[in-house]
């Protein structure tokens, strides 16, 4: 499939995707919804990507939510249908098995910072924005940011952004925990490709292990998530991941992952 509004670019095993509809500040229409889930279907199957990156084309913005102007013609039916599009997507995101960086280039609103939200972790631009402005359009975030919103950041903070649609600057996201570092604009793509090449290091059968772990413990009591935790630690016992990782810290050498189960 052809993609319009999306650029894709694989770079030693790290993948990033641009969202690119600069004139309207790269917001989200159904089109777009539907060229990232392909996308995202795409990444899990392709072995060769161990990490993506998102972020958004120009200096200005990450993403500035869904598309108002398809909102704005929207009724309760394809609101909801429009609604269930941009969940799906954000789901396959949050449960893509590799890691998922947001490098925030600018704003990140509605459905942008719930686009955000579904990622691992966030690294933003000094410059960037962050808000669920939906109130101020009569409406509530429906991409999944009442609930990722409060999960990260708490049910205060969720609440109060979600009720006043205040925007705020990065420093202030980093200092709630929604953010995971804010560089200045032009060290933002280095810093994330930084991250990105360190966990293309790491064992693969670890880092899908922790990832699934911790998301699938986010919605369970702690002894469900422990009883998880039990079963992927054995999972990674049985990969050649961990024979290589601890053969190499007792024979003072770096390991070097094949991310392989053959023993
Ligand atoms: N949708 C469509 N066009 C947009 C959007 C958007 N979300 N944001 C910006 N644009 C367009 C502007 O209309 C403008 O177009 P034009 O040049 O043709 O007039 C262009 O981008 C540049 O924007 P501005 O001139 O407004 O730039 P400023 O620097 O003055 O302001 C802002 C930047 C503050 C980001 C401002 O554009 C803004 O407030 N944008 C809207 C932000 C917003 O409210 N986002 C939330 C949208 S709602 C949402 O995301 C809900 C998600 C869940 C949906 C559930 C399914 C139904």
């Amino acid at each position: 499939m052809p993609y319009e509004h999306l650029l894709s670019t694989l770079n030693e095993h790290v993948a990033t995707l641009t969202f690119n509809r600069p004139k309207s500040l790269n917001a989200l229409n159904a089109d777009l919804l539907d060229e990232l889930a392909d996308y995202l279907d795409k990444i899990a199957a392709d072995d060769a990507v161990r990490v993506l990156v998102l972020t958004g084309s120009g200096e200005k913005a990450f993403v500035a939510g869904a598309d108002i102007n398809e909102l704005a013609r929207c009724n309760a039916l394809t609101g909801k249908l429009m609604a269930h599009k941009g969940q799906g997507a954000i789901a396959k995101l949050q449960s893509l098995p590799i890691p998922v960086i947001a490098a925030v280039n600018g704003y990140a609103l509605g459905g942008g910072c719930e686009i955000a939200l579904g990622c691992d972790f966030i690294y933003a631009a000094e410059s960037a924005m962050f808000g669920l402005p939906e109130i101020t359009l009569g409406l509530i975030p429906g991409f999944g940011g009442t609930q990722r919103l409060a999960r990260r950041v708490g049910m205060g903070r969720a609440k109060e952004l979600i009720f006043t649609g205040q925007m705020i600057t990065a420093a202030e996201a980093l200092a709630m925990g929604l953010v995971n570092h804010v560089v200045p604009a032009d060290k933002l793509q280095d810093a994330v490709y930084k991250t990105a090449q360190a966990l293309c290091q790491k064992g693969r059968v670890a880092l899908r292990a922790a990832k699934a772990t911790i998301n699938a413990g986010l919605n369970a009591d702690l002894e469900t998530g422990c009883a998880l935790e039990v079963n992927a630690f054995a999972l990674c016992m049985a990969s050649s991941d961990a024979r290589e990782g601890t053969s190499a810290f007792l024979e003072k050498r770096k390991p070097s992952f094949t991310g392989s189960f053959k023993e």
